[in-house]
């Protein structure tokens, strides 16, 4: 029932936190876990439960990641501080609160631009990071392939680059010119082309791999295959259901992103028909833009397929919130409007009258279990009839002269019936929205999809 369409390789790489894909010094490998504390703001229009939820989430970042979170602090502003995102007065309270709690880094919730970086780790006395690059920094962690190695080295020098500063940065203020320039600028010139020069070379690798990636799809859509792609929040149990459906052999954990690379499978559906479903990475709030921009030929799976299923954790705290940030992503990526159907996961452990409340808001919905297979078999039917409500039976007329035609109609759809007329073939066939178009000129009338 199920066979392999493509492997990850085996290797796996640790990098270190905030570091470099490519250095290995991370804590990982060291006997202590980095003393963390977090830091999230209240802007107007935002809850502080919201914040309580988001500081649970980083906390979970920053524990996948491979460090502790030891304290956490929030303040309530109208907006972002440009030099230091916080007020002045609270960096120097998180400064204090992080001496108490013998912290070595601060994370913060939000994005920082490179200046507030700067300017907080000379309060701070300690690195200040924020919550893209504690992503980054697991994303480096997981990743296995190649492809995903280079996609995730290139978003974090696309993200390094801007902060890249040494002492040079003070000295060049002086006016510059022979004698003035210190090793620290000379250095910092050195990375930045370095930097740039190893950007060039992920570009055009990744380019490349991205072409064997998009024929591989043009020979699968040859297959007539429909595609279902996985899609959902990190940890909502996407993994476990390819699992479960076509013991795909997945890596499934309890840990943010443990899937970086694209899984393809056949399977087949109670009706009978064969489908390829692909397992891919989770999506979260707030997920950095150039790590999306530069996962873009994995995700462009998701753009192309016939349904997105849908997977959320009706366990969660915040199942509305995770299908917005999933949305969010899914327009990001251009799929933003690929047939959506919802599925809550975990139902072995939803409070069962919340997971009433959302089915009902969402039209079509279902509910399941991935670990018990309760309702999966019913997730597998309703797969199967969204796809066909896709297609459409249609007559085909074709010409005796056209003998291609008829042949092309066998390979793009399912042909129902097929009569010999005299002045040529007419057929029955089931097709897709492409295929129709592809065949349009042979269409002599249409019936419903759901019939056949
Ligand atoms: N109780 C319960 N736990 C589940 C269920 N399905 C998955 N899990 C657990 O949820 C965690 C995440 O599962 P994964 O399948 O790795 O989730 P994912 O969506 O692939 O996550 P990423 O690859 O990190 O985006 C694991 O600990 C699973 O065992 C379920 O139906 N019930
Ligand atoms: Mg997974």
């Amino acid at each position: 029932m199920t066979d392999s369409i493509e492997e990850g390789h085996e290797e796996t790489h640790r990098g270190g936190f905030g570091e470099f894909a490519g250095e290995a010094t991370g804590l990982i490998d060291r006997s202590f876990r980095e003393q963390i504390v977090l830091v999230g703001v209240q802007f107007p229009g935002s809850s502080g439960d919201q914040i309580d939820a988001n500081l649970d989430e980083l906390a979970q970042l920053v524990d996948t990641a491979g460090a502790d979170p030891v304290s956490r602090v929030v303040q309530k502003r109208e907006a972002p501080d440009p030099a230091t995102f916080v007020g002045k007065g609270k960096a120097s309270e998180i400064q204090e609160e992080s001496d108490q709690a013998d912290a070595d880094t601060v994370v913060f919730d939000d994005e920082l631009s490179p200046a507030q970086q700067f300017n907080l780790e000379k309060i701070l006395k300690r690195s200040a990071l924020d919550r893209t690059a504690v992503i980054l920094d697991i994303f480096a962690q997981n990743a296995t392939t190649l492809e995903g190695k280079a996609q995730v080295e290139l978003a974090q020098l696309k993200y390094r680059l801007p902060r890249l500063r040494g002492r040079g940065n003070q000295l060049s203020q002086q006016g510059g010119g022979i004698g003035t320039r210190g090793p620290g600028e000379t250095q910092l010139e050195v990375d930045r082309r370095r930097i740039q020069r190893r950007l060039a070379k992920l570009e055009k690798d990744l380019t490349g791999l991205r072409r064997t990636r998009k024929n591989q799809r043009k020979s699968r859509r040859r297959s007539r295959f429909h595609t279902v792609a996985i899609v959902g929040y990190t940890n909502a149990g996407k993994s476990t259901l390819l699992n479960r459906l076509t013991g795909a052999g997945v890596m499934v954990e309890d840990r943010l992103f443990a899937t970086l690379d694209a899984t393809t499978r056949r399977l087949q559906l109670p009706g009978g028909e064969t489908v390829l479903m692909t397992d891919t990475v989770g999506f979260i709030q707030k997920l950095p833009t150039d790590l999306v921009e530069a996962f873009k030929s994995t995700l462009e799976e998701v753009g192309e397929a016939d349904l997105l299923l849908h997977v959320v954790d009706g366990a969660g705290s915040d199942p509305e919130a995770q299908m917005e940030a999933v949305r969010l992503v899914l327009r990001e990526i251009g799929a933003g409007d690929v047939p959506e159907l919802v599925a809550f996961n975990k139902s072995d452990m939803a409070d069962g009258e919340e997971l009433h409340h959302m089915l009902e808001r969402h039209e079509g919905s279902l509910a399941f279990s991935a670990r018990t297979g309760n309702g999966v078999d019913e997730l597998l039917a309703s797969v199967g009839s969204r796809l066909r409500s896709l297609t459409e039976v249609v007559q085909l007329r074709i010409p005796w002269s056209r003998g291609d035609v008829v042949a092309a109609a066998h390979r793009e759809g399912e042909v129902l019936l097929e009569q010999h007329e005299e002045d040529g073939t007419l057929l029955s066939v089931r097709l897709d929205d492409i295929s129709r178009e592809l065949l349009s000129e042979f269409i002599a009338n249409s019936t419903s999809g759901e019939t056949s």
